[in-house]
């Protein structure tokens, strides 16, 4: 245990075990897990949907994890730096689907991308669910 705090984002939107798996993980690599939930407005910017569970109810579901410390609404991609500067963070963590993406924040923080949980996704989720 050292004691970097930790900052990572995502809509986490029908959590699922590939969410706990990344969270869990970034928690491990410090003493703090702050992370940033999109917004719904963001959700829809990036995915062109609204998620299926609203902001407030994410925030409520990613606050109650026992490894998760403090969570924010994340409103704009452009804030990146701004949020990782306000929360004090040592380690910017991400899934390696934005693998390269967040390189850019290496002047102000580490920068790690760690493996996705294969063969999940909320979007397969919703697809299977809607086929039933
Ligand atoms: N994830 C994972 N394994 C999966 C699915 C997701 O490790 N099978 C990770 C993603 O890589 C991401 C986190 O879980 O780091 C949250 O996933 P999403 O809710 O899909 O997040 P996304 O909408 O990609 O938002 O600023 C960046 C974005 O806000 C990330």
């Amino acid at each position: 245990m050292n004691n970097k705090r930790v900052i990572t984002f995502g809509t986490f939107d029908v959590l699922h075990i590939g969410h706990i798996n990344i969270l869990e993980r970034a928690a491990s690599l410090g003493n703090q897990l702050v992370v940033g939930i999109s917004s719904d407005n963001l959700n829809f910017q990036k995915k062109g949907r609204n998620p299926i569970y609203c902001e407030e109810d994410r925030v409520k579901i990613i606050s109650s994890l026992k490894f998760v410390d403090e969570v924010f609404i994340e409103e704009s991609l452009e804030l990146k730096g701004q949020y990782i500067k306000d929360f004090n963070a040592d380690i910017l963590v991400m899934g390696d689907d934005w693998k390269g993406k967040f390189d850019n924040f290496k002047n102000i923080c580490e920068v790690t991308y760690l493996e996705r949980t294969p063969s999940i996704s909320t979007t397969e989720i919703i697809e299977i669910v809607k086929k039933i």
